[in-house]
């Protein structure tokens, strides 16, 4: 049987705001986008997730959604997305939408007509809570500041937005809500898209008590009454029985939260759910006292635990989507390598070390050009909400120093993955010939993908022989269909393991250091199939792994 399209597929994702602006108003937009398609085709992916591109008041560019079914002006109309699914689409490349249903903007039809009244047919379609003894609800903290619970004054009730209070949460409980949906779904379909990318799609169903949280900082954690909730797993079938199953398709779910027996329910290949999730154990591997603000290197022993878990624990029932990087993380060169001296080295050990494994891979705008971090030293710099809520929240009420709180922004702000892609040394990268939304890295002078296409050496060169070997070449069969097993798991700062199939081996060796190692090593190798330094380092059956090598070898 042949495996299904998106299997054998690297896709690339696309922060529309950011990657390519045609007009001069310093926003990326749809123009920009089908002016770059020759560039994607080139880099050789197959399929485009577009981060949001619907009608968006820009609480949170754009997963704050005022109308479904139209296209936010900054980045063009209807036609211009028409057009873009077309030129896509000659290309041989599919696009899948961003599906983001867990919640609306409050500037949604839907939601003004919500908070109007207590009759509103609209009024089910949010959550609304009575206070209690003059406070919220509960004590359910949102997960972009302040309570989870906003007071309305037209009906004297509270509504909960799990995100910011512009992104009030929709009632899945609520059938017609969604119907709403689905009838929304269909009509992108009908359209041709190819799929969809579903926001936080493990939190849509509430547990119905709306307990009080155990208190992590100053509010109650809402995770364990709204990820995963009572209805999730029927409301996904049922989503895919009236709609997904209709279509040649993809789905990929954003399930914050999720934990491997989760994910084989949502991604197990007879539950008619979803085709893969996104998982972020690795991601937030720092997280400490302050959630995600940290500025602690990732545990390199627990990182490999984590691939481990997910490789093997899918292995037969599910299938991996693999990432290092979003709009929401950090540059992974920046978290899990080294953008200093040896950036370009670890950008490639890195592509390998993710892209070797099985499943279908990611790639975030920018990474297949090693981008860095923003290095923003100014909270006026950042533009992200979370970012600059999370600064003054920790700062102002919890108290931590402004220095080192800007010390966890400069690591793990979501900014930083959201500057403007680097196209040239022209102004601005090429991004913009105006005043961008969000500054330009200054480092593309030197880091862009004009230079890179010209050099046979960079960080985007080598990401193109990646998926060349990936998609087509004589491993294509090991890399998507062999079994991942890790090898070498005593060496520390080594993340190494074996693609098997039909008799055949590959062994992959990351040196996650700036320092060299020696390996010796277990088995025979027959030939070096890729390595970051040109030439492997072997003596006998030892291997000499330089700062940041990584090594694709056929063993015997
Ligand atoms: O992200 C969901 C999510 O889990 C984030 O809140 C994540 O925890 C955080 O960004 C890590 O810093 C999705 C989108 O990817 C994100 O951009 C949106 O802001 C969010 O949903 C709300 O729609
Ligand atoms: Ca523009």
């Amino acid at each position: 049987m042949k495996n299904a399209w998106w299997k054998e597929a690297v896709i690339y994702q696309i922060y529309p705001r950011s990657f390519c602006d045609s007009n001069g108003d310093g926003i990326g937009d749809i123009e920009g986008i089908i002016s770059k398609l020759d560039y994607l085709k080139r880099l050789g992916i197959d399929i485009i997730w577009l981060s949001p591109i619907y009608e968006s008041p820009n609480d949170d560019n754009g997963y704050d959604i005022s109308d479904y079914q139209n296209i936010m002006r900054e980045f063009g109309n209807m036609k211009d997305f028409d057009r873009l699914l077309e030129q896509a689409h000659i290309r041989n490349i599919r696009i899948i939408m961003d599906l983001v249903v867990n919640h609306t903007s409050d500037e949604h039809p839907w939601f003004i007509e919500s908070r109007k009244s207590k009759e509103n047919p609209y009024r089910d379609f949010y959550i609304w809570k009575e206070g209690k003894d003059g406070r919220e609800p509960n004590n359910w903290g949102s997960w972009f500041g302040g309570s989870a619970w906003e007071y309305d004054d037209a009906t004297d009730m509270y509504y909960l937005h799990i995100f910011s209070k512009k992104q009030p949460d929709l009632n899945w409980d609520n059938d017609k809500v969604r119907q709403k949906i689905y009838e929304m779904m269909r009509w992108w379909l009908e359209k041709g898209v190819d799929g969809f990318r579903m926001d936080v799609i493990s939190l849509i169903s509430k547990n119905p008590a709306f307990q009080d949280g155990e208190i992590h900082g100053l509010y109650g954690d809402l995770v364990p009454y709204c990820a995963h909730g009572p209805h999730v797993h029927e409301y996904l079938k049922e989503m895919n029985r009236e709609v997904l199953s209709k279509y040649d398709i993809m789905t990929v779910g954003e399930t914050s939260c999720v934990t491997l027996e989760e994910a084989k329910k949502y991604a197990g290949e007879d539950r008619q759910e979803l085709n893969m999730v996104f998982q972020f154990e690795h991601v937030e591997l720092g997280s400490g006292i302050y959630g995600k603000w940290n500025d602690q290197p990732i545990d390199l022993i627990a990182l490999k635990k984590v691939f481990k878990k997910w490789e093997e624990g899918l292995e037969g029932i599910g299938w991996n989507a693999l990432f290092w990087s979003n709009h929401d993380q950090p540059r992974a060169v920046s978290r899990y390598g080294n953008d200093g001296e040896y950036r370009e080295y670890s950008a490639k050990m890195l592509g390998v070390c993710l892209h070797l494994m099985k499943g279908t891979p990611y790639i975030y705008q920018g990474e297949e050009l090693g981008m860095t971090n923003a290095g923003f030293t100014d909270l006026s710099d950042y533009r992200d909400l979370e970012s600059i809520n999370a600064y003054h929240e920790l700062v102002e009420v919890q108290g931590v120093e402004p220095e080192q709180m800007m010390r966890y922004l400069g690591k793990v702000s979501r900014d930083n993955a959201r500057t403007p892609m680097q196209w040239n040394t022209e102004t601005n990268a090429g991004f913009t010939t105006g005043k961008p939304w969000l500054k330009v890295n200054p480092n593309y002078t030197g880091l862009n993908a004009a230079q890179e296409e010209r050099d046979e050496d960079s960080v985007l060169t080598w990401y193109k022989k990646m998926i060349g070997l990936r998609l087509h070449s004589q491993w294509s069969e090991l890399i998507s269909e062999g079994t991942f097993a890790p090898a070498y798991r005593e060496e520390k700062n080594l993340i190494a393991y074996r693609r098997r199939f039909e008799g055949k081996a590959l062994l992959v060796l990351c040196n996650m250091q700036p320092e060299e190692r020696e390996l010796k090593l277990s088995a025979a190798y027959r030939q070096v199939i890729a390595d970051n330094y040109k030439e492997a380092a072997f003596a006998g059956n030892t291997v000499c792994l330089r700062p940041y090598e990584v090594l694709i070898a056929e063993e015997a």
